[in-house]
């Protein structure tokens, strides 16, 4: 039996339900936003993380950003896409977990977003916890109790 099915719901941690980092599409904060919108697109997620060049969580980016940053007056100005650089529209007010917080508290900060970046203590992007990991579990909580 896997320890996933021989825990609890109540003790899971953040670290048992959440996509790993190898897993998980990003930016780097120096990449244009021409980078940025492409890997948005060619993944098929609305946001993903933005780390520095050491792997360090620094926000989030979504397509609305960067489509709300090229609005020009008339028009969406697709050409300036190279000149603008991710450090510049990146979401920095997010949540943040790590591995070791309860899946309760994951369930607490999913209510509001999508999904919610974990990392270590020194800021190092360990991956995501996802609604879709953590409904899994609900779900499986409930059925199991049937
Ligand atoms: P969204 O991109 O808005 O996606 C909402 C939901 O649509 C996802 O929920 C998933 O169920 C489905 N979905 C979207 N794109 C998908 C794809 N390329 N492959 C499979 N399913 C897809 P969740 O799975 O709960 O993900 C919540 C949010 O977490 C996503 O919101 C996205 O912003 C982020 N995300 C999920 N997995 C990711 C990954 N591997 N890399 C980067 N970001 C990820």
């Amino acid at each position: 039996m896997s320890m996933l099915q021989e825990k609890q719901l109540t003790d899971l941690t953040v670290g048992d339900v959440m996509i790993s980092s190898e897993k998980v599409a990003h930016v780097q904060v120096n990449n244009p936003l021409e980078h940025a919108l492409l890997v948005l697109v060619k993944s098929g997620y609305s946001a993903i993380p933005v780390l520095d060049s050491s792997y360090k969580l620094l926000g989030t980016i979504a397509k609305t950003n960067i489509l709300n940053q090229i609005l020009g007056l008339e028009r969406f100005e697709f050409e300036r896409l190279s000149d603008i650089i991710v450090e510049e529209v990146l979401n920095e007010d997010i949540p943040c977990l790590t591995k070791s917080d309860s899946l309760l508290k994951g369930l607490h900060s999913v209510i509001n977003h999508p999904f919610v970046c974990v990392a270590d203590e020194e800021g190092y992007f360990d991956g995501i916890l996802t609604r879709r990991a953590i409904l899994k579990q609900v779900k499986k909580d409930i059925y199991s109790k049937k």
